[in-house]
């Protein structure tokens, strides 16, 4: 261990400081609370929303369900009872359902006792003469915490875009990840317009177009939708995960997947063989037919073959060659996050929809009660943004945490996301992220990777803790080490070639990463070894202990 820095961490805390604060009170902030609590650390979490969900609670638009892995696999794997406890009825639950699934987690780990809802964390800033974080809340409070642990989600910072006249529209404007509680926009005979065909897009567009008089759907780039499919769940399917489950949770947690993979690549079966294979999976729905071979993701040749099936599809489902050529997809297949729909593509089959191609004719302005494309004027009454996310790292960076000597978060960042394990950052001792730029996050199991990550942060703490270590903090060195080794992995496949939001693309002046782990079991191996290994590339700083004392 590198004792270099003084500890100055002398100060006594008050009877009221936490030994750990965590942002969020979603699906990775509650198990920090239920975990933190578990290992007897004081813990309390914030929250801006009004109860426990996250991302569930806030988009709570028509049509919004899960759609990637589904149920029974979309829940926490840590506790069996609570796998055999709760009951799936569809595989693709929608939005109320999974709420309510998280709300009976709240419940039954009396989680909401350590959460303040409607409070945001405004400032974050690390105090070295005490080795504290200090938070503002949205209250006027100030906490104190000794560990910061940030569980603020990848896909909460709503990218609201900066479009002339848009603060002049006078009607009701929603963001899909913003959605109003009361459930009560009502569309019955309104003209509304919907700005973007990503996830959100795709699942709130149906559902506006059954009751809406016009809609106007406003798309940059025609992305690859396929069918959801959901249907009630496979009885047999829900019984055999929980009998197998101890087995189930150790494939997921070594494969990512609860089920297991394609060997063949597409280019070593007879074209027959592919479109048979494809036909089954298409029918069968969900992701399925992207899992039919291993190669899809890697080899450009097998996705293009995949791409060009799924274009033949999207052509077969629209009646008007014209408005089927607009939503014909160019960039690599399953290159920007996949989507599931559902009547996604017959939507554009109603009289009363209405596809605008802002590409070829882009928006000019919103004025108080149209918006105006280089295709014509339209009157609206109603405004939605179904314009995604400063993913991943925006939640992070839109509070700025402050670390050592006033560094902000957004300085050492300014190149893209620096991180090691994408859990940790030099000049911010103590501070951790879960589910962070450069770990798996959303390309592994939520869940899962945020119990595992939970647990290591806990056991971490307790270890330091014993050996009498105030602060941990990554050597400056790990940072690059570990951004290349990302970006390595995912060179391997075709996903940087393209513009996303996973790397960043979709937030005009953010730097350029990749910053998804994509190897997410080799990184639940490496962090299991880290700890083991005397948490090899942290260093710690204290008191009275040696390095040797926390291995
Ligand atoms: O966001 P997106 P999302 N002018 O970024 C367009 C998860 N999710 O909220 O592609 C005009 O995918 C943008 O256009 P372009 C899921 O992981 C899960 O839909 O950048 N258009 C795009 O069409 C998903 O991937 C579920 O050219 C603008 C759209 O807005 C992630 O969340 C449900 C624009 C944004 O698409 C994000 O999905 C929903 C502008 N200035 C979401 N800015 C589940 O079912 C952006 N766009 C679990």
């Amino acid at each position: 261990m590198n004792e270099t820095r003084q500890s100055i961490g002398s100060a006594p805390s008050s009877p009221d400081d936490l030994d750990v604060a965590v942002i969020g009170a979603g699906i990775s902030g509650m198990y920090a609370v239920h975990r933190f609590r578990r290992a007897g650390l004081t813990v309390r979490a914030f929250d801006e929303a009004g109860d426990v969900g996250g991302t569930w609670w806030w988009n709570c638009y028509p049509g919004a369900r899960v759609d990637s892995p589904g149920a029974p696999f979309y829940c926490y794997t840590f506790d069996r009872e609570l796998v055999n406890e709760w009951e799936w009825a569809e595989t693709q639950p929608d939005q109320p359902t999974i709420l309510a699934y998280l709300r009976n987690f709240a419940e039954k780990y009396d989680i909401r006792r350590d959460v303040q809802f409607e409070t945001r964390v405004e400032n974050a800033e690390f105090d070295e003469s005490t080795n504290e974080w200090v938070i503002e809340l949205s209250t006027g409070e100030r906490v104190r915490a000794r560990f910061l642990v940030s569980a603020a989600g990848t896909l909460s910072a709503a990218n609201l875009p900066n479009i002339p006249g848009i603060e002049d529209f006078a009607g009701p404007l929603h963001h899909t990840g913003r959605w109003p509680q009361d459930g009560c926009v009502d569309f019955t005979d309104k003209r509304v317009a919907v700005v973007g065909t990503g996830s959100s897009g795709v699942q709130v567009i149906p559902n506006i177009a059954k009751d809406a008089s016009q809609l106007y759907v406003l798309q940059r780039t025609p992305q690859f939708v396929l069918p959801a499919r959901n249907r009630p769940l496979d009885p047999a399917l829900a019984e055999r995960a929980r009998d197998e489950w101890p087995d189930m949770r150790d494939r997921l947690v070594k494969t990512g997947r609860a089920l297991p993979m394609a060997t063949k690549s597409a280019l070593d079966v007879s074209d027959e063989e592919r479109r048979a294979t494809y036909d089954a999976a298409w029918v069968q729905g969900g992701m399925a037919v992207r899992e039919c071979y291993r190669d899809h993701m890697t080899n450009l040749e097998a996705n293009e073959i995949l791409a060009g099936y799924v274009r033949d599809k999207i052509v077969e489902t629209i009646d008007a060659p014209t408005i089927a050529e607009k939503l014909l997809p160019t960039y690599i297949f399953g290159t920007k996050r996949l989507i599931l729909g559902t009547d996604y593509y017959e939507t554009y089959n109603r009289d009363n929809v209405r596809l605008l191609d802002i590409r070829s004719y882009p928006i000019d302005r919103f004025t108080p009660t149209s918006v105006q494309t280089g295709e014509g004027e339209f009157e609206i009454d109603l405004l939605i943004l179904a314009t995604g996310y400063d993913a991943i790292s925006g939640a992070l960076t839109r509070l700025d945490p402050v670390g050592r000597a006033g560094r902000h978060l957004t300085d050492n960042w300014a190149g893209g996301p620096r991180t090691y394990l994408g859990m940790a950052m030099t000049d911010f001792p103590n501070l951790f992220v879960v589910q962070g730029p450069q770990s798996p996050s959303v390309k592994y199991h939520y869940a899962l990777g945020s119990e595992l990550q939970v647990d290591w942060i806990a056991e971490c703490i307790l270890r330091m803790r014993a050996a009498g270590y105030e602060t941990i903090e990554p050597e400056p060195e790990t940072e690059s080490a570990w951004g290349a080794k990302v970006a390595d992995i995912a060179n391997v496949t075709l996903y940087p070639r393209t513009d996303s939001w996973y790397s960043g693309a979709n937030i005009p002046g953010k730097p350029r990463q990749f910053a998804v782990h994509l190897d997410g079991p080799g990184y639940h191996e490496e962090l299991k070894n880290i700890a083991k290994g005397d948490y090899t590339g942290f260093r710690f700083d204290r008191a009275k202990s040696t390095r040797q004392e926390i291995a």
